[in-house]
């Protein structure tokens, strides 16, 4: 069994983007509910993820989306950020909330309609160049409600067509990352339902598309760590969507809803040679519906690194020994002893080593920030989804 000091070094190097979208209002199709200090702008979003980063040390970089977060000069974006301490990271794209996308975007029936789509993400590609951005993510709405509403295959054959003419326009560094997700919006089909068909079209694209994994779009019961290792088996795992469900898409803290699955992923991302590597980016997409948006974060956050660090705990030559062995039970334990390591009283005394708050979520309690955003931030459009 290894020791918390055996991995703190490996450990260190965790690196969490955040999505610039959870420190916005959201809720349910039902209903979104306001939070007081909501940020209305772009900067006043990556001032949040700066406080994230600030208690934690693991959120350097923030997502942004695009339109949500358009502003006139990207590369001041930039700076404002760096003067925070933190970086932009992934540029998405937004192709489901426009009313020429009511049929879809990349696969819509209508040249015209793919075109516009096809210039949203243009435009997305020349904001990465301002805001120094590897990653262009794709997540499609596109698909059909009713049986024979669009002929499937033709619209798989759009998709590459699309993806193929926007893929020429990365420059070198620059990656596609494409989602998959099962169904919503779009009940019958989805254009791009699983890893399978997302890695089908980054297969078609070239060795700079790589599949995102968002860890709420799939099935009950759907084995998500083989993705991951298929994925990192082949090199094309390029990013993860954290978040827990219990349902569907809930969007809900990572590691809330099943810590253990958390831990059986991370496993994976560690044995694929997944991290440390930065060609595989940790990200969140989550939104907070009923609990604080920036104390939201900083839990997700730190739920990451507790189960990275019982993942890193896992005794991978006892591992193996036990697996050659064909000695089920014994490999079932050494999985099993890592994951009941409670580390958190080792990564409170690491966060102090490197200056940081033992309690990440009690010291943005304690710190008044979030009384100082409520009475700065009156008046102006709260940022939300809808
Ligand atoms: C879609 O459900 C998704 O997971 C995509 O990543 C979007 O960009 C994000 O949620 C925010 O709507
Ligand atoms: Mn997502």
């Amino acid at each position: 069994m290894l020791t918390f000091s055996d991995i703190a070094a490996t450990l260190s190097t965790l690196a969490i983007e955040v999505p610039s979208w959870a420190y916005g209002n959201s809720g349910t199709r039902f209903k979104v509910f306001p939070q007081k200090g909501t940020p209305r702008t772009p900067e006043e979003k990556i001032a949040d993820a700066a406080e994230v980063n600030r208690l934690t040390g693991l959120a350097p970089t923030v997502a942004l989306h695009i339109p949500w977060d358009r502003v006139d000069d990207y590369s001041r974006l930039r700076d404002y950020a760096q003067s925070l301490g933190v970086r932009l990271g992934t540029i998405n794209s937004n192709t489901f909330q426009e009313e020429a996308y009511k049929f879809g975007s990349l696969c819509h029936p209508d040249p015209k309609v793919r075109q516009m789509a096809i210039k949203h993400h243009l435009d997305c590609i020349e904001i990465m160049r301002q805001t120094h951005s590897r990653d262009l993510k794709i997540w499609l709405a596109d698909g059909t409600n009713y049986p024979g509403q669009d002929d499937m295959c033709s619209r798989q054959e759009r998709l590459d067509d699309s993806l193929a003419q926007i893929y020429t326009h990365l420059a070198p560094g620059q990656r596609i990352v494409l989602e998959y997700k099962f169904f919503e919006p779009a009940f019958y089909h989805t254009d791009v339902p699983d890893w399978g068909t997302s890695l089908l079209h980054c297969l078609a694209m070239g060795p700079a598309a790589f599949v995102c994994l968002d860890t709420g779009h799939h099935a009950p019961g759907t084995n998500i760590e083989f993705i991951v290792a298929q994925l990192l088996r082949v090199g094309r795992l390029g990013s993860f969507d954290f978040n827990s469900r219990f349902y569907a898409d809930d969007d809900l803290m990572v590691g809330a809803a099943d810590p253990f699955q958390l831990f059986r992923i991370l496993h994976e991302v560690v044995r694929g040679g997944g991290f440390p590597n930065d060609d595989v980016q940790l990200m969140l997409d989550q939104c907070h519906n009923v609990e604080n948006h920036i104390a939201g974060q900083i839990r997700s956050v730190v739920n990451v690194q507790e189960m990275l660090a019982r993942a890193l705990l896992i005794d991978r030559e006892e591992l193996s020994q036990a697996q050659e062995a064909c000695d089920p039970l014994a490999a079932n334990q050494v999985m099993m002893d890592a994951f009941y390591t409670d580390v958190r009283a080792d990564l409170a005394d690491w966060r102090v080593s490197r200056g940081l708050p033992a309690d990440p979520v009690k010291a943005f309690r304690d710190s008044g920030y979030q009384d100082r955003i409520e009475s700065e931030r009156i008046g102006g459009n709260q940022a939300s989804w809808t």
